[in-house]
């Protein structure tokens, strides 16, 4: 009887501790646990272990930003970058090839027009004979092997960095593309999978999104962690790509193709098929919601999944849904989407193991 009465306390203890903490983010997760009935048992039976708390529900706080994870009216130059790779992308194409093209061009412009002013037949009734001078040839083939190779350094430096293997530890994203929907499987994390569907106009405006670029079912990565990202397809070849991390990669039927990017800010990154596919080729966006790692892992539990670790994220169990004013309902699944899961997931541990050498 002590047993029981203890047993009731802490549970009663937990339930009113897990209430307190969710009642802003979910109230209705909340009387459920603080009301549930403590477990009668027999004298003398086995007690059955004390069931955890349910850890709260992965609700989505963000909001798209306007100008970031998204083409912001009146843009006229590359996205803002969120990963290292990105970043370094955008320096090279703002500090190397910009002023390089920009030069390059007000140069022969000033040459064109000097000749055709200076040298123009109404002044030059008698034109010159000159057809060689080495010097000059010097010069306008050296200088543009030396351009070329200044450009080359850091660009083959970018380029090695962006097809770098991701360490061993990366949160593995598998990405099936299919006419016209994205699959999306967690192996890292129990397997579990999401299907990806393109919100109608009406509820993409309901929630604040924006219109062919919100989905269902939003990707969900962690921030500040290596992704390591598979992308392969189930029909014809896609593309997944997503401007904001400088991640573009085909996919292809039979054959899983390899990507790696570290996320460095929480958001909504916005991305689309980028390979022509088909009819609805225009209309199966992608979506990452970028988290933090407590946050992924609750967002992880959430789907029935489970963390690589041996130790069940006590931070995930700890931290508490921020304050949701006007939070985006989780995943109403409005399109009529999810036909067969099509999963093609015996391939891909093994395909994956080669990669990682
Ligand atoms: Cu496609």
């Amino acid at each position: 009887m002590k047993l029981v009465k203890s047993l009731f306390l802490a549970f009663s203890l937990v339930g009113a501790a897990v209430a307190a903490q969710a009642a802003p983010a979910a109230p209705t997760a909340a009387p459920s646990v603080a009301t549930a009935p403590a477990p009668v048992i027999e004298p003398g039976a086995v007690p059955a272990p004390a069931p955890s708390p349910a850890p709260p529900a992965f609700v989505s706080t963000a909001r798209p930003d306007p100008h970031i994870g998204q083409p912001s009216p009146g843009g006229y130059t590359l996205p803002v970058q969120v990963t290292p790779n990105g970043r370094r992308a955008l320096w090279m194409h703002n500090y190397v090839l910009m002023p390089v093209i920009v030069f390059t061009s007000l140069l022969v412009l000033g040459l064109l027009a000097w000749v055709a002013i200076r040298y123009r037949a109404s002044v030059n009734p008698t034109p010159g004979k000159t057809t060689h001078n080495t010097l000059i040839e010097v010069i306008w083939t050296l200088v543009p092997v030396l351009i070329l190779v200044a450009i080359a350094i850091p660009s083959i430096g970018l380029l090695a960095a962006q097809f770098k293997t991701p360490p061993k530890d990366a949160v593995t994203l598998k990405v099936i593309g299919n006419q016209w929907y994205w699959n999306y499987q967690y192996p890292d994390h129990g397997d579990f999978e999401l299907t990806s569907n393109m919100l109608p106009d009406a509820e993409a405006k309901k929630r604040g999104e924006p219109r062919l670029l919100a989905v269902d079912e939003r990707v969900v990565l962690p921030v500040g962690v290596p992704i390591r990202v598979l992308v392969t397809s189930n029909d014809v070849i896609h593309s997944w790509a997503l401007p904001a991390f400088w991640a573009k990669m085909d996919a292809v039927p039979g054959r899983i193709n390899e990507l790696s990017f570290t996320i460095e800010r929480p958001g909504i990154y916005y991305g689309q098929c980028s390979e022509l596919c088909g009819a609805r080729h225009g209309f199966m966006p992608i979506a990452v919601e970028a988290v933090s790692p407590a946050q992924f892992a609750r967002w992880v539990a959430s789907k029935g999944g489970t963390m690589p670790s041996a130790a069940p994220a006590p931070a995930a169990a700890a931290e508490v849904a921020p304050a949701v004013e006007g939070a985006v309902p989780e995943t109403a699944n409005a399109t009529e989407a999810a036909e067969e899961p099509a999963a093609n997931a015996t391939d891909a541990p093994a395909a994956a193991n080669t990669t990682e050498g």
